[in-house]
């Protein structure tokens, strides 16, 4: 019998998201059983064609269950993914609460599929939407030429703070719409927005604003320390220079990031654009020249992440300069976390 699916916390956006997934994708699961907390409980979701019932989470829930995929908080995988291991779940986790752990395996198939099936705990953690993007383009170029160091700019719509950080966004460029003053004196686009900011710490419409996460210390953000930290256990490379500046910008839903990668021998944009061209997941986009950039507006709704603007750094013949677009719910979130979950289910035949 193919093995039974639980989906934790399936009526969130990520959510959302897996179950079009695998409405879509090679059926590999029997039984697929809905799972979020007590609030949700008795939504019908559609999934695979056939309505499903959302049940609530509780320690029963799991029992017949062989993998299941956490999208929730941090605190709630902390607590209710070891409850499911302990029942022989097999879990696939979205959040950060394990990322880091050293018994715990943190995946993306195109870069380290092998590490999956190292899980002492019976949990694999699924990597940071901004990393996922950024690490699609950097893996291959790796492979190929030794990477060194990363110095990043992310640019991450306001999905990656969940549908209040898209309604936030909407709401704030309706309150800005039609008026072109706004933007050009200081102050006046805080006016128009008002107190209104959602999960995000200053006005998103008409600005940047150069934050993501939570205060870590000496002035770095969570989600900067995600891109070093998580970039170093996916490549296997505890000793890479990393150092990120997390922006978030008025887009829906499509993570942005500018690289620089410096490498251990010299590189030249042909030759990355070749080791691109045959890598899993990522598609180039780069001709400047029609109009054709890595860009959110295009890249939403699509697996692969979009590469493109490469050339070679100025002033260091190891360096080079790209920029990365993905989108953040699918390969960020949802998708990854679905891949490995097949990985798991096909060692289960
Ligand atoms: C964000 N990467 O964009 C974080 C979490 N999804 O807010």
């Amino acid at each position: 019998a193919q093995p039974t699916l639980a989906v934790v916390g399936a009526t969130g956006s990520v959510g959302t998201v897996m179950l079009e997934l695998l409405s879509s994708r090679r059926n590999v699961w029997g039984e697929i059983r809905l799972l979020a907390t007590a609030r949700s409980a008795g939504k019908e979701l559609s999934c695979r064609g056939e309505q499903l019932t959302v049940r609530e989470l509780t320690p029963e829930a799991f029992d017949g269950v062989d993998v299941a995929m956490f999208d929730v908080p941090d605190d709630v995988s902390r607590e209710w993914a070891p409850i499911a291991a302990a029942r022989g779940v097999t879990v696939v986790d979205n959040s950060a609460a394990f990322r880091m752990d050293a018994d715990v395996p943190l995946v993306v198939p195109e870069v380290n599929k092998e590490a999956v099936r190292d899980r002492p705990r019976n949990i694999v953690s699924n990597a940071n939407c901004t990393v996922m993007a950024m690490i699609m383009a950097i893996a291959p170029l790796h492979r190929e030429y030794g990477l060194r160091e990363l110095v990043l700019a992310s640019y991450q719509a306001a999905s990656g703070a969940g549908q209040i950080g898209v309604d936030t966004l909407h709401d704030q460029l309706s309150k800005v719409a039609g008026d072109r003053s706004l933007g050009s004196r200081p102050g006046n686009v805080r006016q128009a927005v008002g107190d209104d900011l959602g999960p995000f710490p200053a006005p998103l419409a008409l600005n940047v604003v150069p934050w993501s996460g939570v205060q870590e210390p000496l002035g770095w953000s969570s989600e900067e320390l995600k891109l070093r930290n998580e970039s170093r256990k996916i490549l296997g490379l505890p000793a890479l220079k990393v150092s990120a500046t997390c922006v978030r910008v008025p887009v829906v839903t499509g993570h942005s990031i500018a690289v620089h990668a410096v490498f251990g021998s010299e590189v030249d944009a042909d030759g990355a654009r070749q080791a691109l061209r045959g890598a899993p997941g990522v598609i180039l986009v780069d001709d400047p020249e029609a109009g054709e950039f890595p860009m959110p507006i295009d890249a939403v709704g699509t697996d692969p992440s979009w590469v493109g603007r490469i050339r070679r750094a100025m002033d260091d013949p190891r360096a080079l300069d790209l920029f990365v677009t993905g989108d953040n719910m699918r390969k960020g979130a949802a998708l990854n976390t679905v891949q490995i979950a097949e990985l798991i289910a096909a060692e289960m035949k």
